[in-house]
């Protein structure tokens, strides 16, 4: 069954031109894209994506992270989008992603660690709403 997910190339991976490549790699796995849009968060937005982590000690500098550039935001879909997409970026600290991961590949800290990508249905429905609010 097809689903959506979304995702981010995070300021650090637009920053370090890994756009194509995170790009590249969705294509490859067979996911399509139903939306793209390189924009650059305000704080009001940031904190609504992140609203999982707001008492968490490093929310603030997560902020500061997420607003500090353009990021790109897509709506990734296919079947088992959300788990595929996971799969892609490997886990949340880079230093114990998969070989091969995008986050394994191009990162080093548990913070700038390229890309996002929801972590289950509801949160992608959410976060695809905060995003993309009339197109899906
Ligand atoms: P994401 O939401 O960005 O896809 O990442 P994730 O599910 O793998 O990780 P999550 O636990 O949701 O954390 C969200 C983002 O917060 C930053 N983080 N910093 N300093 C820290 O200890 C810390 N822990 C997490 C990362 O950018 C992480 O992706
Ligand atoms: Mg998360």
């Amino acid at each position: 069954m097809s689903e959506r997910t979304l995702v981010l190339v995070k300021p650090d991976g637009v920053a370090r031109g890994l756009i194509g490549d995170v790009i590249a790699r969705i294509e490859r796995k067979g996911l399509k894209l139903a939306a793209l849009e390189l924009r650059t968060l305000d704080r009001e937005t940031a904190e609504t994506h992140y609203a999982e982590h707001k008492d968490k000690p490093f929310f603030g500098d997560l902020v500061d992270f997420i607003t500090s550039g353009p990021l790109v935001a897509a709506v990734v879909e296919g079947p088992n989008a959300i788990k595929a997409f996971r799969q892609l970026a490997g886990a949340t600290n880079p230093v114990e992603a998969a070989t091969g991961s995008i986050r394994a590949d191009h990162a080093l800290e548990v913070q700038n660690n390229i890309v996002h990508g929801s972590d289950g249905p509801e949160s992608a429905e959410r976060e695809i709403k905060i995003f993309f609010p009339d197109r899906f």
